[in-house]
């Protein structure tokens, strides 16, 4: 069947994109993870259905509250009338779920040998075990498949574990892959194997030492393991058994093409008008309404090409390339490596939304900023220092970098009540200057900090921002630490280290799996500076929610450019005009 619908007259016969497949990559999902870090604080949550709330939503619920027909992002209302013993768990500060993130990442990476392990968003993780298995490849016995022993040191050989080679562990995809006698002898049958064992005794060491389940997927880029990861949820893991070409294409075809990560909601929109030869159709704003094309519909469509796909998706604002980066994406290539990570993040943001309650007057403000402020020094202080010194004296604890740069955006209700999403995202301004020194001060309290840099940093930029008074209808405030630079480097010591330029580069390349802002209506759409969207939320699923509390931005953004909402491209502030001219005159 599959032969067939390759040989379709209608299948694209554009050059077919190779990829070679020396990668193994893991990715990591853990189940219902909000709801996961309030079972792991009070165990007797776990029988019960668990919804976690933010505002009016649930940003997740466990297995049993879905086993009851509630779903993540629900309505709070809507989940009740559905669940009436749903018992609610308040989500609204984040900082638990980072700390629960950050622990178990410290926890994969320390089984990473080239230290490729990568966050996304608070729960996902990627992992490049390339070199572990092209190790552990080497030392497999054929003689005693059943007893071996699979090495997590190539210094200590007693390290690992043991392991049944001689099938693989979890599921698969395709579900019964037909193991021929030629594919024992394939080198990649052996290291997906082995990777299949890794990614077992990982999942089961996070369950086992921390409380947390999680579902994995296994295979030779980062696209194809986060789908495959989604074969088999929750607590399980499959293995994209990519033997050949042909089981790539066909576990893409099945795909809607919104669904494929880097895939984001307006590239998938125009690709699907494309296809339905629809010219003007608006952006819908439900998942409903939106048309739910499939991978195989459009690589089936008369001279799909990347060429087509270039013009479709191409134009001015856009990165030349990314029709190529599309069709790749759609015959399941992904080059994108996986990063390198850092302890440190680019950048803190924190940021909290005014939707039904604008902020108009002087004390709504104070009250507002000392709040923000507070949260984002104690935010700074868990992210940025030594975690090793946190239970010494504050004063003996080590910052691991200093931000360079604060900065303060707004956004005004008047122009978030528009229709177009274009023009209220446009709306938000901001303003920067250098973050005050005294805020590394560790003789005084982070609430005595946050409440100076109110006043001699924050309020003056404040007032750059908006001339009135009072009056201002804000809808939104964001305070932001950027321009990271490790410790130690500031004067050049040690190499002069300014992260911000290494974050620069690999955002550049991979903001593709960015981490999703936490912004609703602020930044609908993260998308990389190759123009790929993605997103953890769709738009519709972000405008649920009235609010979100504070939000870590690990994304590139200097206080200068901006990151289009519509095409995700970054757009120097004196091109914000014409660049909203050309959306305007294109949809
Ligand atoms: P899963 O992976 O389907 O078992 O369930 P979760 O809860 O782990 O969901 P996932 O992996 O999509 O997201 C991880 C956490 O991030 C989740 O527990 C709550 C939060 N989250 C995800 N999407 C959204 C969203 O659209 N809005 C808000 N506020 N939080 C979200
Ligand atoms: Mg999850």
């Amino acid at each position: 069947m599959m032969t067939a619908s390759l040989s379709t007259p209608h299948r694209a016969r554009d050059h077919k994109p190779y990829e070679s497949q020396d990668r193994i990559i893991l990715h990591f999902d853990y189940d219902c993870f909000y709801a996961s870090v309030f079972e792991n604080e009070n165990p007797s949550l776990k029988s019960l259905p668990v919804g976690v709330k933010q505002k009016s939503i649930l940003a997740t619920c466990n297995y049993v509250a879905r086993g009851k027909g509630v779903k993540k992002l629900m309505l709070i209302s809507e989940a009740q009338k559905l669940c009436p013993d749903l018992v609610l768990v308040n989500g609204e500060d984040l900082t638990k779920f980072r700390d629960a993130s950050k622990k178990l990442w410290g926890f994969l990476r320390s089984h990473s040998w080239n230290k490729r392990v990568e966050r996304l968003g608070l729960d996902e993780v990627f992992m490049d075990v390339s070199d572990i298995i092209s190790y552990n490849e080497q030392l497999l016995n054929p003689n005693s498949l059943a007893e071996s022993f699979f090495q997590l040191s190539d210094q200590d050989p007693e390290k690992g574990f043991t392991f049944d080679a001689t099938s693989l562990f979890g599921c698969t995809y395709p579900s019964q892959p037909s193991i021929q006698e030629e594919t024992w002898g394939s080198p990649l049958y052996v290291r997906l194997l082995l990777s299949s064992h890794l990614a077992g005794y990982l999942r089961h060491k996070l369950e086992e030492d921390f409380g947390y389940t999680s579902t994995c997927g296994v295979s030779t880029n980062k696209t194809l393991a986060k789908l495959a990861g989604t074969k088999n949820k929750p607590k399980n893991q499959t293995t994209l058994m990519s033997l050949t070409g042909e089981v790539v294409q066909r576990f893409m075809d099945e795909h809607q093409i919104r669904k494929i990560p880097g895939m984001g909601f307006r590239t998938s929109h125009l690709v699907e008008n494309h296809v339905l030869s629809r010219t003007s159709e608006a952006i819908p704003h439900d998942d409903e309404h939106s048309a739910k094309i499939t991978t195989r519909e459009v690589l089936e469509h008369p001279s799909m090409s990347s060429a087509v796909l270039e013009k479709v998706l191409g134009g001015p604002g856009t990165e030349h390339g990314i029709g190529l980066k599309v069709w790749n994406l759609l015959h399941g290539i992904d080059n994108a490596a996986v990063k390198e990570a850092s302890d440190v993040p680019s950048q803190i943001s924190i940021e909290d939304t005014y939707m039904s309650k604008p902020i108009n007057t002087q004390a709504e403000l104070l009250r507002e900023l000392c709040s923000l402020s507070a949260s984002l020094m104690r935010r700074m202080h868990v992210d940025l220092m030594d975690e090793d010194s946190t239970t010494e004296s504050p004063e003996s604890r080590k910052w691991l970098a200093h931000p360079k740069t604060l900065r303060l955006s707004t956004r005004t209700r008047s122009k978030l009540g528009t229709e177009s999403q274009s023009r209220e995202n446009f709306s938000r301004s901001s303003r920067s200057q250098p973050l005050p020194t005294f805020v590394f001060s560790l003789k005084e309290g982070p609430e005595m900090i946050a409440e100076r840099l109110v006043n001699d940093a924050i309020l003056p930029l404040f007032r750059r921002l908006h001339n009135e008074r009072q009056g201002w209808n804000l809808a939104l405030i964001n305070i932001c630490v950027t321009n990271m630079v490790l410790t130690g480097n500031e004067d050049g010591i040690g190499g002069g280290r300014d992260i911000s330029v290494m974050f620069r580069t690999q955002d550049a390349k991979l903001k593709e799996f960015t981490v999703y802002d936490n912004s609703p209506q602020a930044n609908p759409y993260v998308a990389d500076a190759s123009g790929l969207e993605c997103m953890k939320q769709s738009p519709q699923e972000q405008s649920k929610q009235d609010s979100d509390i504070e939000s870590v931005g690990w994304e590139e953004e200097d206080g200068y450019t901006h990151v289009c909402p519509l095409c995700g491209n970054t757009i120097p502030q004196f091109a914000l005009p014409a660049h909203e001219r050309f959306h305007a005159l294109g949809e």
